[in-house]
Order: C-alpha cells, then structure tokens, then sequence
C-alpha cells in the first residue's frame, strides 16, 4: 500500500464512473492522464467543468494514437470493459500493464478495508455493514459497485479508517495486491457467464477477493452455499461461517429461523429475534448474518451491531417497510421486475398478504410465480398490461383470488380498504414497469406516495 510511480502519462479505459474517478485521483498525484473509451465522446466544455482549468487530461475514442501508446506503461481499466476486449488486448501486446480500478485505489489505501462480493445481497449487506460500521468512532466510506468509485473515496482514508467496499467480479478479475483485512463472498450462482464464459472462471473470479489474504485476515462465506463450503478449503484466510439452516460449532447462524445466534471465541450469543429486523426473508436474515460475523471480526462491539441492524431499513425498492397502517404493514418491492424477484418478495411475507402484481409485457411465464403464493395472498391485485395474461394463468392454475384495477392508485385505496389488522399489503409486480411509468423507481415512489397520504 505505498505510492506507485506510474509513470507520467497514464490511460485510464472507459469514461464513465470508475474511469472519471481514477483520472481525478492520478491527476491529484502528479500524472497527466490520456482518457480512453470506444464509445464515449466528451466536449471541451465538458472537461473544463469536470476536471477544472488546465487539467493535464486529454482523451481519445476508438483507438490511442501511436505517438501516445509508446510512453505509457500502465493502463487503468474500468471494469465495464472485458479483459478479452480488442482494445484491451492491443494495449497489452504493446507491453502496457493493465490495472484495475480498485486495485489503483488500494495503492493509495491508509486504513482498514472490508470487502463483500457475493451474486445477490452485496449492495444490502454493503450498505448495512458501512451502517454498523458508522456506529464506531472510526471514519468510514462506503463505495466501490455500490455507485460510489474507490478511487473516488480513497484520498480520504487515514490510518484510523475503514473502507467499505462492495466488489463486483469485474473488479476482481484485475485485482494484483488488494488485501481486506475482512472480506466476505456471500453467495455464488450462475451471473454475468456472457463475460466470465464459464462458471469456473465466475468463481474464480468471486474467491480472488481472498486471494492475498493471509491468517490474520478472516473471510466470511456462506454455510449453505456448496460451492463456498467446498473452496473454503483451500483459502488462506480465518474462515467463520453464516448459516440459515445448520447451527454452527462457530459462526453466525439462525436458530429455529427465528434467532441470530453468534458462537465465536468460545462465547455464545443470542444477538436479536428476525422479528425485531426491518428486512424480510431468509436472503435478508443471511445478509443480516453476514454482516454481524464481519462486524464481530472488525472488533465491533455486540450493541453497536445490534442498534445497526435493528434500525437498518433495506434498499429502497426491495422489499421495502414502508409503514404500518390500521394494523396491515405495506412493503414496496417495485424492483421485482421478473418472476424470479417476485417470488423472493412473495416467499418473504409472513402475514396474509394483498399483493399488486402485473405490468409490462416482457412475454413472461407466470406459473411458478402463482405457485409460489402458497397461503400467503389473501388477494392478488393486477394492474398493467399483463393483467388479462395473468389472471388466465391464476384460472388455469384454480388460483381464483384475483381482483383486476384500472391503476396503482386504485390498486392502493383497494387494499387499504380491504386488508385486515395483522395483514401486510406487497408492491411486487413481477413485470417491469414501462407500461404505466418512466421507472420502477417512479412506480415504487408513487407506491409510498399513494400509502402515506390516505
Ligand atoms: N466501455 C468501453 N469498452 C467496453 C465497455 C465499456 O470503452 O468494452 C466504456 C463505455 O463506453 C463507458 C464506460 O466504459 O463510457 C463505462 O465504464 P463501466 O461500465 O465500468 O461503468 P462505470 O460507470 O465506471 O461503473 C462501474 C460499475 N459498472 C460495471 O461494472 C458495469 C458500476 O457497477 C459501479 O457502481 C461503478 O463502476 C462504481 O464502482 C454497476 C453494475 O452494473 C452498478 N455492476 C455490475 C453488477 O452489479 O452486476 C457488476
């Protein structure tokens, strides 16, 4: 973690996010920067703004001039762009190194790092650790895939921070040093194979994140997931478990799905019951567990954690609290644009629930989204474009619980006047949202909106 002469002239690959961050981050240590992207154009005017008056910054698209590739010896990459992308490729024949965005940002690390990767649940778990996290006295910055570039928050670290970073695989396919003191993979299944090819490489790719970890640092992988239980084997780093299912001789795991038990070191701690959480289903509770392992390895004490996730409210959009009203609790899961995410909404409700389903038509099969419902809805309210397909779907599966209305708001004032003290209302419509809005985000806004003003 020392300063790297990276040579005067550096190229940074892709304008985007990471590739901004990076440029402003080399710039601020003396290099002078060649922007790169195959697409992206940027204006004078532009530059001035983002980089300020005589920034030594230029930028070329479609290919880097020959006079500029002969002085650069190192390209920052963004991780956007594949490894096997031509560009990228003719960069490296010329004997240009290739380093990522957040292997760049480390070298200018000063404190401690926590990093979660993981298929699913990375953004929440990473949200919620930087939470408990925040509740220490340390400084703490909370970026990486999240939206927030490491390269962007590094300069501000200090021998007492904590940087808490979510980390795709993109960014760890170019990682050379990078080493968290904790590090978590939450989950691995099949994701992003147009870029990977194979699922090997894809886990690969996942695991690198302990790959410069040594027994001093502590990885935390997930009990239930074959794949991690097997490769944990081979990895260097302390590992401590989470589990949803098996208890655990050490680790976190849930006990008759109901309570987060922590058993490290020899103690054995009930940290709090699921029902005292703002966040809904086992892939919540495995987040939560997560989290809790991590915080304990970072020296967090047990009420700092427990206040954390207690107050934690999930990501805006997935099954999201939004309020309690007459007794009935409405949740806002206008993310659950598939079937897939649906079924997590649904399969997550432990009320009788009035569920506003239906939207966009992406030719969608909604069979196994009904089957799920098991006794949970109480009613399924259909809204959009794919209210007449669904509700065939409910009839050819003797489903007949269904009620159709013209629109979200309808929808809402339906179920508010139907929906039963100790009943939850759910937002999940299993369809994207352009048939009656710009977003999903706009559809969930006006969700919350409808529910708060009655
Ligand atoms: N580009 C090329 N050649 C290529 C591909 C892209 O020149 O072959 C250029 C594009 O024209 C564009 C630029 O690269 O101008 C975009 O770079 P980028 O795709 O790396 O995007 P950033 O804006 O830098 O955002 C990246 C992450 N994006 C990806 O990994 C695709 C963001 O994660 C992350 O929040 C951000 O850095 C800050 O760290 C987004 C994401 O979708 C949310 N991540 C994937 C996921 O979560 O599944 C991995």
């Amino acid at each position: 973690m020392s300063d790297v002469d990276m040579g005067k002239i550096v190229l940074v690959a892709g304008v985007g996010k990471s590739g901004i961050a990076a440029a402003k981050l080399l710039l601020s240590k003396g290099s002078s920067v060649v922007l790169y992207d195959d697409k992206k154009t940027l204006e004078d005017g532009v530059y001035r703004e983002m980089f300020g008056d005589g920034a030594d910054v230029s930028m070329c698209t479609g290919s880097v001039p020959e006079k500029i590739l002969s002085q650069i010896k190192y390209c920052v990459i963004s991780p956007g762009i594949p490894l096997d992308a031509p560009s990228v490729c003719a960069f490296r024949e010329r004997g240009i190194s290739i380093i990522g965005e957040v292997e760049l940002a480390y070298m200018y690390e000063k404190g401690d790092v926590v990093a979660i990767t993981g298929t699913n649940g990375k953004t929440t778990t990473t949200a919620l650790m930087g939470d408990i996290m925040k509740m220490t006295d340390r400084n703490i910055f909370v970026a990486g895939n999240i939206g927030l570039p490491y390269t962007e928050t590094v300069g501000g670290t200090d021998k007492k921070s904590c940087s808490v970073l979510e980390v795709s695989s993109f960014q760890l396919e170019t990682i050379s040093s990078f080493r968290p003191a904790v590090s978590a993979v939450l989950n691995i299944t099949p994701d992003h194979l147009n870029r990977h090819h194979t699922m090997d490489n894809y886990i690969k790719a996942k695991l690198d994140i302990a790959k410069n970890q040594t027994k001093d640092d502590v990885i935390v992988l997930n009990y239930e997931d074959e794949v991690l239980r097997k490769k944990s084997e081979k990895i260097n780093a302390r590992v401590l478990f989470f589990s949803s299912r098996h208890t655990l001789d050490e680790g976190v795991y849930l006990e008759n799905g109901k309570n987060i038990i922590v058993k490290l070191d020899g103690g054995r701690r009930r940290l709090c019951s699921v029902d005292e959480l703002n966040v809904l289903g086992i892939h919540s509770y495995e987040n939560v567990m997560a989290a809790v392992a991590m915080a304990r390895s970072m020296n967090v004490s047990y009420e700092d954690i427990y206040d954390a996730v207690t107050k934690f409210q999930s990501v805006e959009h997935r099954i999201e609290y939004v309020c309690e009203k007459n007794g009935v609790k409405y949740y806002n899961d206008s993310k659950a644009t598939n079937t897939d995410a649906a079924i997590k909404g649904i399969t997550s409700m432990v009320r009788p629930t009035y569920l506003i389903g239906g939207g966009y038509d992406k030719q969608a099969d909604f069979t196994e989204w009904i089957q799920s419902f098991g006794g949970t809805v109480k009613k399924l309210v259909l809204i959009g474009e794919t209210a007449g397909q669904i509700a065939g779907t409910c009839d050819s599966l003797g489903f007949n619980n269904y009620i159709n209305m013209n629109g979200l708001k309808e929808a809402v004032d339906y179920c508010a006047e139907n929906a039963e003290s100790g009943d939850a209302v759910l937002l999940s419509p299993a369809c994207a949202s352009w048939d009656m809005f710009v977003s999903y985000e706009e559809r969930g806004k006006l969700f919350k909106k409808y529910v708060n003003q009655f």
